[in-house]
Parts: C-alpha cells; sequence; structure tokens
C-alpha cells in the first residue's frame, strides 16, 4: 500500500514550544541565594557583567542571522534576481568570516581581561584567610589566623575586606562556588588552589561542590556568612574556643554516650576527649547552619534520625549507622545541641 504524501504540501511549519521558551528565560531568575545572576560580590559582579554581554552579543548575532534568512526565503520566493558570483564570495567573506572574527576576537579580549582581573582580590593583601578542604561530602573549614577555629560547611567572612581561601582535597577532586560571590575554583588532588571572597553587601550566600564527585556531590553544600567586622571577630574567637557548656543532667549523659561511643573516633569536639578527624569538627555543631552539608535543617528531630541511621538522609555517606540505645538518643541530641 502506498503512503499518501499528507504533508508534502510545500509549507513546513516550525512548530516554537512556548513551555521550552519561557522555562529557558526563567531559568535564571530562581531564588537570588545561589544566583549568578544575583550577584553580591566583586568577582560574582564580573562574570555577570560577562554573562550579559556575551548574551545580548548572542542576542544581536541572532536576530541578524534570522533577519538574512527571512530576506533569503523572500528572494528565493520572488525568484526573480540571481546573486552573481563575486556577490555572494564577498558576502560570505563579510557576514561569514570577517564579523565573527572581529566579535570573537573582541569577546576573547575581554575574556582574558577579566580572567586576569579574577584572580587577584580587590586590595593588595587579604586581610583574612581561610583554608577548606573538601571530603565526600562535606568542607572542612580553618581559620589559620586563629588555629583553634575549625568548623564544617559554614564560613564566616568579614564585610568589605578581602579574604583569601586555600583549597585543598583530602580525596577526589571538587568544585569551590559561590555563585553570589565568585565563580568557581577546583580543588585538586595533590594540588593547593587559591581563590578569594569580597562582598560589601552582609548576608547568607548558599555554596555549593561544582564538580561532580560522587553520589551526595548534590549534598555537598556551604554557607558563607558575610557580616560586619566585629561580628565576624566574635564569631571566629568563639569557634576557637574549647566547650565549657554547663550541661544539665540529661547533657551530661549525652556527652558520656558521645564520649565512650563510637563518635567519639570520628569526630572532635574540643575541649573534651574526643578528638577523631574522619568527620567534621562537632565543637560548635549547635549553632551550625544544616546537618549533612545542606541535607537536613538543624533541628532536635532531623539530629536524632541523622545520628540513628543517616544513610536515609544522605545515602551513601561516610557516616555508618550508630547503634545508639533508644533511650540515650535524647540525651545524646541535647549534648550536640549546646555545643554552641
Ligand atoms: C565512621 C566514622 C563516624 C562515626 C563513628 C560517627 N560519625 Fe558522625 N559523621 C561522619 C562523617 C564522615 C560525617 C559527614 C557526612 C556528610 O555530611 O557527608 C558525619 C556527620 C555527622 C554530623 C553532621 C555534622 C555536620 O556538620 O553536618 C553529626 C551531627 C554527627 N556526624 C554526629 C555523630 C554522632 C553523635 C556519632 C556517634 C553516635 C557519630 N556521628 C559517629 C563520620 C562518623
Ligand atoms: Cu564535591
Amino acid at each position: 500500500m502506498r503512503r499518501r504524501g499528507g504533508h508534502g504540501t510545500g509549507t513546513r511549519r516550525v512548530r516554537p514550544a512556548p513551555a521550552l521558551v519561557l522555562l529557558l528565560l526563567l531559568a535564571g531568575c530562581s531564588g537570588g541565594s545561589q544566583s549568578t545572576l544575583h550577584a553580591s560580590g566583586a568577582g560574582a559582579r564580573r562574570t555577570e557583567g560577562l554573562w550579559w554581554l556575551f548574551f545580548w552579543i548572542s542576542v544581536a548575532v541572532f536576530a541578524e542571522v534570522m533577519t538574512l534568512l527571512g530576506w533569503a526565503l523572500w528572494r528565493r520566493r520572488r525568484a526573480t534576481a540571481r546573486v552573481r558570483g563575486g556577490d555572494a564570495l564577498g558576502m560570505v567573506s563579510v557576514l561569514g568570516v570577517a564579523i565573527p572574527f572581529v566579535i570573537l576576537a573582541v569577546v576573547y579580549g575581554i575574556g582574558l581581561h577579566d580572567l586576569n582581573a579574577l584572580a587577584s582580590p580587590p586590595g593588595k593583601n587579604a586581610a583574612v584567610n581561610i583554608e577548606v578542604v573538601g571530603h565526600r561530602w562535606w568542607w572542612e573549614v580553618h581559620y589559620p589566623d586563629q588555629p583553634a577555629a575549625v568548623t564544617a560547611n559554614e564560613i564566616h567572612i568579614p564585610i568589605g575586606e578581602s579574604v583569601r581561601v586555600r583549597l585543598r582535597t583530602a580525596d577526589v577532586q571538587h568544585s569551590f562556588w559561590v555563585p553570589n560571590l565568585m565563580p568557581k575554583t577546583d580543588l585538586i588532588a595533590g594540588k593547593v588552589n587559591e581563590t578569594w571572597l569580597y562582598t560589601d553587601e552582609a548576608g547568607n550566600y548558599r555554596g555549593q561542590c561544582a564538580e561532580y564527585c560522587g553520589q551526595q556531590h548534590a549534598f555537598m553544600a556551604f554557607l558563607v556568612v558575610a557580616e560586619p567586622r566585629a561580628q565576624f571577630d566574635a564569631w571566629v574567637t568563639a569557634q576557637a574556643q574549647p566547650t565549657t557548656p554547663t550541661l544539665t543532667a540529661a547533657q551530661q549523659r549525652g556527652k558520656a554516650v558521645f564520649e565512650q561511643g563510637s563518635c567519639a573516633s570520628c569526630h572532635t569536639v574540643r575541649g573534651t576527649s574526643a578528638d577523631g578527624t574522619v568527620g567534621p569538627d562537632l565543637t560548635t555543631i549547635g549553632s551550625r547552619w544544616s546537618i549533612g552539608a545542606g541535607a537536613a535543617p538543624n533541628d532536635a528531630g532531623h539530629l536524632g534520625g541523622w545520628i540513628a541511621n543517616s544513610q536515609t538522609i544522605k545515602p551513601g555517606n561516610a557516616m555508618p549507622p550508630q547503634p545508639v540505645a533508644a533511650q540515650d538518643l535524647p540525651d545524646l541530641v541535647a549534648y550536640l545541641q549546646s555545643l554552641k
């Protein structure tokens, strides 16, 4: 049986997918706390500017090509004039070679210039130094100016000052990215990479590992808290202190469970006998923005769930389910919440 050419009438319609176009347009507009298009830092402002420049150049090129295409179709339909060989060659040389060459060369030059500018922070010397070590799947954070200050998945910086960030990895490649503040910098095995942060706007900025590093790559987030210098100083000083909270009876029992159980072999709580280094330092876990590097909010319920079996919250993470007796769990949670 022969098929009849139902569509072969000569007019071919291209259907635009409006939903898709809208989705693309809105893709950059979602949320301000982790977005390159809501720059709050000197570095991100540069990449945002570059992004818009490239965007408008692309729009102009697209419009030009579509106009020429429309013109060509219109001429073809009229089928009157013929383009002479010389004209065609001239057109291809100018529109197809010379103009793209100029555009690409200019864009390349601007890109190189910005890349160079991004290499060093505003002002000659960074006022604050931070060392970040990537782990699967969490961030270890040190403040070398106050060597005792160690934390995880949370970085505080003073506003209006350049902050130098040194990046290492304990295992595979990761990438340090705070979209609102700074473009990505990779953490490469056997190497120390450097980047910097600078912002004048106090606020919380979400960061994210940007190099696929395994199962929980998506939950390898962190928070950058930018605050006035005085607040920042108070925070770092507090991080550097060993814990000396006055504990309630329940928290005291929780502490004993922590120190005598398996926890102490993987976690450090400065000021106690727990000095493990496999997992995050928990000296100030009570004030941290999340548990599991953004995997869950830091409240009593999630802490209990995490300790009993963190694998249900963050499957594949390096903390095995813990055999903590049900009656001990609330005490342990109360103890952890007291660590601020
Ligand atoms: C075998 C090592 C190991 C043991 C034992 C262990 N943990 Fe962990 N723990 C980890 C690792 C690794 C992480 C980080 C997981 C991640 O975010 O990917 C972690 C994360 C945590 C976190 C979240 C920290 C944060 O900043 O996000 C808490 C709270 C915690 N553990 C409490 C405990 C308690 C309480 C015990 C004992 C009952 C315990 N852990 C036993 C390795 C361990
Ligand atoms: Cu990673």
